[in-house]
């Protein structure tokens, strides 16, 4: 079985759903029940996947380890199809993720109120444009995947939830937006958030 640490709703709830898609056990750990966390990852972040014997950390190469490891139609074996679906997980984890980071970021070290609302609007807006370049992806197909979702549709629907969280305007296409819903309706991803709410609430 993997052990997963998390914090509710950050990007650790992706591999969590995820892992449940390759129909995986995994026991969850919330980061905030850990005394110690800095022992397990230097740097305090979650995603870490314990796997046996071998600590992950980073969510990509989180990401890429357990699909690589377990049959799946969520990354395709070789070829183009491959290539795209590792670029998009890397879009979601290095483009996407750090651009809602600003927000936390703004959040927590800017106390000036005229510069954080300039900052707020600024990250915002930048936002904002990567959604419309997943929109313009999505003319021909309902996911990033294809007809089903892929890895990188989870990771972007998880990341997509934070903007309610700061007093921002983050403006969300059509089909991207039908997109997230669908994602959200999926029963793995249902179960992990309510996984995630049972197990820090002990
Ligand atoms: N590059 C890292 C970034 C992970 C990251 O920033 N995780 C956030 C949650 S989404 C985190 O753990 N932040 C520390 C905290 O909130 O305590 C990765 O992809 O794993």
């Amino acid at each position: 079985m993997y052990q997963l640490f998390y914090l509710q709703g950050a990007c650790s709830l992706a591999t969590q759903v995820i892992l449940r898609e390759l129909g995986q056990e995994v026991e969850i750990i919330d980061k905030q029940h850990i005394h110690k966390f800095k022992e397990i990852n230097p740097i305090e972040t979650v995603p870490v996947l314990r796997d046996g014997d071998n600590t992950l950390v980073e969510g990509a190469a989180i990401m890429l380890h357990i699909l690589n490891k377990h049959e799946n139609s969520l990354l395709p074996k070789n070829g183009t199809a491959r290539q795209k679906a590792i670029q998009d997980i890397m879009f979601a984890n290095a483009t996407m993720h750090p651009a809602y980071g600003k927000l936390f970021f703004i959040a927590q070290h800017i106390t000036d109120e005229t510069a954080k609302k300039a900052a707020f609007t600024a990250a915002a807006k930048n936002i904002t444009h990567l959604w419309q370049v997943i929109e313009n992806v999505l003319k021909n197909k309902p996911f990033l995947g294809g007809s089903t979702p892929s890895a990188a549709d989870i990771m972007l629907t998880v990341y997509a939830r934070w903007g309610a969280s700061f007093p921002v305007d983050i403006t969300l296409g059509k089909k991207t937006t039908t997109l997230l819903n669908a994602v959200q309706a999926m029963p793995n991803f249902k179960k992990s958030v309510k996984a995630e709410q049972a197990e820090s609430e002990k």
